[in-house]
């Protein structure tokens, strides 16, 4: 939940957890996090700290958390917060704050708000400074996630504007979809695994912004040649107004030298025909949480991204069980910051029961979420399963729900979901469908 609520908020999600198995339980989404480099604070418990180390009910070592870092409380300071927050907005990456019980009973003093670091002294200077022109006869600009820095939802928005006056072919990663609209005459939209090849090979300077440059971005077969002709541009943008300083000062060599690719997939069995439907009649800019699964891959493949955060995935971890939380988080995100966008979680069945019971928190919040669980009765390739009745499920947490067999039904019961303000589980009776060959 804090993970999606970090993702569209462009902000921090915290999550508050107990000690011992309240923290375990925390492993894979902060793992998540981590690799998706997603602002979450952990707060975590412990026992006073006099019993720390004496096998305590509930004590463990709790640096199994620290993925990236953590910090542990050994004082009334109001600084550990301070840094752990900053830490973890700055850096788009998890947090632990450890906290033992003794000291929520002290007050905190001494509190020093210079000790952390001001996000607003700029550090991009040099990056400005050092790159000014680019040469190339084929320039192609890669933008990754890192753009979004910490500019607030908003400030995302306006990236698109900007990118699509450049007159210079832009690509981008999975995350960062929908950065530039991808309809741009300019933008070739997703490269990688599951995107586009042919730009990145052919262009002869890959101008890298915001991209980590993972396996999923730079294929294995092609690795060695991509990075060796990229140049990496390391912008942490605080505001706008630096992105488009940095276009306007950079003399670039324009031209939009290649023809976008429009062999794009098109559905041809049951599982992408549905996919499809589902997307054609939600709005554009919805913002489409996935699970983990053939689900995920198809709404890649079919969904065209004009929105940042249009789809909202686990890119780099592939966690199943990651859709249903992400996406109460990401409702929580659109209530919290005014953003008037519908949240669609699309699932699959076998990652949905694997963190079912948060039907409880849509239930008791009465969130509107659309809910859509592809019921393939599979896992993905990897085996059959038996499912229970997902819809007796909603039923029972007081969840107005349906099960559709025929693709022709589904947008019939989206427009009249999208009249409504509450939540909605929409069990889609999949059969199952081979994906098209990733490039590796
Ligand atoms: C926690 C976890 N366990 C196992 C996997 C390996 N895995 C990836 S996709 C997948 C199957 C997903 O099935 P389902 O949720 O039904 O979605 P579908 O593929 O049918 O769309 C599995 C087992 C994983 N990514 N995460």
């Amino acid at each position: 939940m804090a993970d999606g609520y970090a993702r569209i908020t462009n902000y921090i999600g915290v999550c508050l957890v107990t000690a011992g198995p309240g923290s375990t339980n925390l492993t894979t989404p902060i793992a998540n996090a981590y690799k998706d480099n997603s602002s979450v604070l952990a707060i975590t418990g412990r026992c006073q700290r006099k019993y720390i180390g004496k096998n305590y009910f509930q004590e463990i070592n709790m640096d199994f958390l620290n993925f990236y870092k953590g910090y542990f409380v050994d004082k009334a300071e109001i600084n550990y917060v301070a840094n752990a927050f900053n830490d973890c907005l700055t850096n788009k990456k998890p947090v632990q704050l450890n906290i033992p019980a003794d000291l929520y009973k002290e007050e905190a003093k001494d509190i020093n708000t210079n000790a952390y670091i001001d996000i607003n002294k700029g550090d991009n200077e040099d990056t400005l400074n050092d790159i000014k022109e680019i040469t190339a006869k084929k320039p192609l600009f890669l933008i990754g996630q890192g753009i979004f820095g910490t500019l607030s939802y908003k400030e995302m928005l306006k990236i698109s504007k900007i990118l699509q006056k450049i007159n210079c072919p832009i690509a981008t990663t999975f995350p960062a979809r929908g950065v530039i609209n991808e309809k741009a005459d300019n933008c070739i939209g997703l490269v990688g695994r599951r995107g586009d090849l042919k730009s990145l090979l052919e262009a002869d300077k890959i101008i890298n912004i915001g991209s980590s440059l993972s396996y999923n971005t730079y294929v294995e077969s092609v690795r060695e040649k991509l990075l060796s002709k990229t140049l990496n541009i390391n912008l942490k943008l605080k505001n706008i107004k630096e992105l488009k300083e940095f276009f306007e000062n950079l003399s670039i060599e324009n031209n939009n030298w290649i023809t976008k690719n429009n062999n794009k997939f098109s559905p041809s069995g049951d599982y992408s025909n549905k996919i499809n439907e589902i997307i054609e009649n939600i709005p554009e800019d919805a913002v489409i949480v996935t699970d983990a699964g053939k689900h995920t891959v198809f709404t890649c493949l079919l969904k065209n991204c004009i929105i940042p955060r249009n789809i909202i995935s686990s890119h780099s971890f592939g966690t199943m069980g990651f859709g249903l939380p992400a996406s109460i988080g990401v409702k929580f995100g659109t209530i919290d910051f005014n953003i008037d966008r519908e949240v669609v979680l699309i699932s699959g069945d076998g990652g949905f029961l694997m963190n079912i019971e948060e039907l409880q928190v849509v239930s008791e919040y009465d969130l509107k979420i659309l809910m859509i669980v592809m019921k393939n009765n599979n896992l993905a390739e990897f085996c059959r399963i038996k499912n229970p009745n997902f819809n007796k499920i909603a039923d029972a947490f007081g969840i107005d729900n349906c099960y559709i067999e025929k693709a022709d039904d589904i947008s019939s019961e989206i427009k009249n979901y999208l009249k409504k303000n509450k939540p909605l589980l929409i069990v889609v009776e999949t059969e199952n469908e081979s994906l098209p060959k990733p490039n590796v």
